[in-house]
């Protein structure tokens, strides 16, 4: 069977980086500028024009039909989302999914909310691939993944949670300090698929330390680690470090956001994915 991958733009994936995979983008709408979080998009173009703009600025679920672009002709998709209790990009999905197999009976579409978005979708794509690589059945496939995707979580550090709480994505009782200088808010993805405050931080050498406890306490024992970032990179290698100095050999990958992800974690901010 034909299988392919499809996830949206969270997860800061570009469509060359993997066979047979498609991305749904969001958009990013600044005054009169919509910045669809594809591969042609200049993410430090699309923060300049943020900082400069004295307006409302927000964010678009891609639509129906950006799905069904996406799904192609494919026998069968497996997708994966963002966080369906901050996003809408779910529900689009699921639309798509249905109008799909209703068009084509004998094709399959399985779309997994993540609860989570970013490197935790990344860590969901590699199963996906994983099982397909093995040869296992379609089923089996979405069966495993789900299961794996509850082992696996998402952690952050915020230098401004701005933009999260124009748009009414987190209280602004969570984000008191953050924006102070020299905070971060060192946070996780909930269970529910919300953002959970767990400490301010002052100094982005304790955000590190706190945030690689956390991982221990969730049960981290050296598995998988997708580190993404918004124009950080030496926060992402100092966290790299931490975990290395624990688990030499761990699977560590680090890597940019792009549009979705940067506008909400904005500069400084960076996600982390990982296996307990
Ligand atoms: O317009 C839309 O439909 C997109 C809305 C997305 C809102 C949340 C984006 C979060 C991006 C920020 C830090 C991680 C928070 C994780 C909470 C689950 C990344």
């Amino acid at each position: 069977m034909n299988i392919k991958l499809v996830a949206d733009s969270s997860a800061n994936l570009n469509e060359c980086e993997k066979i047979n995979f498609s991305v749904a983008p969001l958009s990013v709408v600044v005054g009169e500028r919509a910045f669809r979080d594809d591969a042609q998009l200049d993410v430090s173009d699309m923060l300049h024009a943020m900082k400069h703009h004295k307006g409302k600025t927000s964010t678009a679920c891609p639509g129906v039909q950006d799905w069904l672009s996406a799904f192609g002709e494919a026998e069968a998709v497996l997708g994966v989302t963002i966080t369906s209790a901050l996003s809408g990009t779910y529900n689009t999905a699921a639309m798509a999914a249905r109008e799909y197999g209703e068009a084509h009976p004998d094709r399959k579409v399985f779309i997994l909310d993540s609860l989570s978005t970013g490197p935790e979708m990344e860590l969901i794509l590699e199963k996906y691939q994983e099982c397909m690589d093995r040869g296992e059945e379609f089923e089996t496939i979405c069966k495993k993944t789900q299961r794996y995707a509850d082992r696996t979580q998402l952690l952050f550090s915020l230098e401004s949670l701005s933009n999260l709480v124009k748009n009414g994505r987190v209280s602004p009782a969570a984000a008191v300090a953050a924006g102070l200088l020299g905070i971060r808010l060192v946070g996780r993805a909930g269970k529910e698929g919300t953002l959970e405050p767990l400490c301010k931080c002052r100094g982005e050498k304790r955000a590190i330390r706190r945030l690689l406890e956390a991982m221990l306490e969730s049960g981290y024992q050296g598995g998988k680690v997708r580190i993404s970032h918004t124009d950080n990179e030496p926060a992402a290698h100092a966290l790299e470090e931490e975990i290395r100095q624990r688990f030499p050999d761990s699977d560590i990958a680090i890597r940019s956001n792009t549009g979705l992800c940067s506008y909400y974690a904005e500069r400084g901010g960076f996600l982390v994915g990982y296996e307990t």
